[in-house]
């Protein structure tokens, strides 16, 4: 059977893995109801973190799709993955047009030569202007360099929810025309897209290059492959390559190909296909796996640097231990030992027995292995997340992001002042109806501990999305309003009564009845100043006690601690706390007299 082979690319939330989902159940490859989003944390927060593979026949030909992540924490993802497809579609709201996200894997398209086949989505937003966004888009593609080969793109408009799309505006249904489904861009592929074999390919001996790693508690590692010559047998003995040559050698003992969403066992595979493979302990990313010893080596495929470092510990709060099943040092390590195994973009320093630093791509990066530790029954605390420093002949280097902000245009003075505090720059501005679109550069320091204050300054309204640009020289100090943390002076339980009194004084972290421990932080102060407070403080003991008091009083809502709300809120001197049921911020030292004694030193 012909194979082509395709990875699916926008910005975030554009609607690639809508998209795919409609694919495959269009072309029968999976039923109604699955989605390429199977992972749990993906489903409860409607984003995709792990780019996956999957495979549908259309016209008697296979398809390999691969659904990448449009977050941009998760864009060496992307990246891999263009090493492995020969096109890409590229997915745009016809609403929002190109967005920074856009901009990076197309870039990244373009450089590998990559034919982009361009397709415009959610044609039925209200506020969708195809025509302006396919302008955009081919303003874009000439920005970024395309040869006339590639900025002379197909384009295909899709409501890729509805399971639709159209060659042309007048195909839509919704204008009037035939269009049924999703036929006219798998079309568009199968014209435009190459084989990914040929009988040359095929002759020549087993050729392969990993671009993604899995792990199978059976099997062991596996990695994500493309054949790109020959044929692959299991338990064919094989050479594993290094980019620069360095040989191993082993032998495959299982192959899996992509049917639907399901890996299928097989026997062979051929020059072309997309292929799991198991047997190989060590194998990495990059590396070659071959038949023939005397292979050349593909290229290497780059890995990202991390931007940002957070240190795990053991819990020692007073609470340690109570939920979680797994709290001991050794047990953090082996965790994260396994988890370098498969996720890529992380790096951890084992070196200090007490407090292992771990590096990755943005705060998401890092919340979602948190995420998935406390929902294996892991309990640890965290260090405030800091920018890496790199140093470079003599000059320090930090991360910078580009940032894009769609808000309603009351709202861009307030924004414009505080990110220029933090060290952004304007780099343009355009205005449209009643909205702005703000594009800024500047520091990732800048930028940790912003987006509260955004949402609160934009009434939630505004959409933030950044993206790392590059390491540039350090921006110099940046002087941000601190906020003050209301930190409990005692062990209890909260009460209302007491909680209805410190609301006049910021905003609060938790409801009444939590248990709170001296040290724990319950909320932070408007005012920005250190508070020391007592949550668990009866109404006056000498007053006659007002039955029902509690359920009486007006309380407001709780900012109640998710990971990553915890990430951004907390300050230096302090330690975010999770446990498979909690997320509490505490100071480092829980004491008031130890914390005067560690700021003394
Ligand atoms: N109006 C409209 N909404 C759509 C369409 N396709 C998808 N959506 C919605 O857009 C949102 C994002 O869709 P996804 O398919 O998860 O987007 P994605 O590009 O895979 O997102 P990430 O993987 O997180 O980058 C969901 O709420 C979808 O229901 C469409 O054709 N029209
Ligand atoms: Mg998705």
């Amino acid at each position: 059977m012909e194979i082509r082979n395709i990875a699916i690319i926008a910005h975030v939330d554009h609607g690639k893995t809508t998209l795919t989902d409609a694919i495959l159940k269009q072309t029968g490859a999976s039923p109604e109801g699955t989605t390429m989003d199977s992972n749990k944390i993906e489903q409860e927060r409607g984003i995709t973190i792990y780019s996956k593979n999957a495979a549908v026949e259309y016209k008697g030909t296979k398809i390999n799709i691969v659904d990448t992540p449009g977050h941009a924490d998760f864009g060496s993802e992307v990246e891999r993955v263009l090493r492995s497809i020969d096109s890409v579609l590229l997915i745009v709201d016809a609403q929002e047009g190109p967005m920074p996200q856009t901009r990076f894997v197309l870039k990244k398209s373009l450089e590998l030569g990559l034919k982009p086949i361009v397709v415009l989505n959610k044609i039925d937003k209200p506020a969708a202007d195809p025509a302006r966004a396919e302008e955009q888009v081919l303003e874009l593609f000439f920005e970024l360099g395309a040869s006339d080969e590639q900025a002379n793109f197909p384009v295909v408009y899709a409501i890729g929810r509805d399971g639709v799309a159209g060659r042309t505006l007048n195909d839509m249904p919704s204008n009037g025309g035939a269009s049924m489904d999703l036929s006219p861009l798998l079309d568009v592929i199968l014209e435009h897209v190459a084989p990914a074999s040929s009988p040359e390919l095929l002759s020549k001996p087993a050729k392969l290059q990993a671009f993604n790693l899995g792990y199978d508690n059976f099997l062991g590692r596996l990695a994500i492959t493309r054949v790109y010559e020959g044929t692959i047998k299991s338990n064919d003995n094989v050479f594993e390559k290094k980019p620069d040559g360095t040989t191993r050698s082993g032998k495959i003992t299982k192959l899996f190909t992509f049917k639907g969403l399901e890996r299928v066992e097989t026997d062979k595979a051929e020059a072309g296909d997309i292929v799991l493979i198991a047997g190989l302990p060590e194998i990495y990313i990059g590396e070659t796996v071959s038949t023939d010893e005397n292979v050349e080596p593909l290229p290497a495929i780059a890995i990202d640097e991390p931007t940002i470092t957070v240190n795990f510990l053991v819990n020692n709060s007073p609470f340690a231990g109570k939920e979680g099943k797994y709290v001991t040092s050794r047990q953090l390590r082996e965790y994260l030992e396994r988890e370098l195994q498969v996720n890529v973009g992380l790096k951890v320093d084992f070196e200090s027995p007490e407090s292992f630093k771990v590096s990755g791509r943005g705060e998401l990066h890092i919340a979602v292995l948190l995420e998935n530790m406390r929902r294996a029954g892991y309990e640890m605390q965290v260090s405030q997340p800091q920018v890496i420093i790199h140093e470079e002949e003599g000059k320090k280097l930090e991360p910078f992001e580009e940032v894009i902000i769609d808000t309603p245009s009351e709202f861009q003075g307030a924004i414009i002042e505080k990110l220029g505090v933090r060290a952004f720059v304007l780099q343009n501005l355009t205005q449209q109806d009643n909205s702005v679109r703000l594009t800024f550069e500047g520091p990732t320091r800048g930028l940790l501990g912003y987006k509260n204050i955004f949402v609160v300054d934009t009434k939630g309204e505004g959409i933030l999305s950044s993206r790392f640009t590059a390491f540039k020289p350090y921006a110099g100090e940046i002087k941000k309003r601190q906020v003050g943390s209301m930190i409990s002076m005692t062990s209890g339980k909260s009460l209302g009564y007491a909680l209805w009194y410190l609301q006049e004084r910021g905003v609060l972290y938790i409801n009444p009845a939590t248990e709170v421990y001296e040290g724990m932080v319950v909320g932070n102060t408007s005012k920005g100043e250190e508070m020391m407070v007592n949550p668990t403080k009866a109404k006056n003991q000498s007053n006659v006690r007002s039955s029902g008091m509690d359920e009486a009083i007006n309380l407001f809502p709780p900012i109640l601690l998710t990971i990553e709300r915890g990430l951004e809120l907390m300050q230096e001197d302090e330690y975010l706390e999770i446990t498979p049921e909690s997320v509490r911020l505490r100071k480092q030292f829980l004491t008031e007299q130890d914390r005067a004694k560690a700021k003394r030193n």
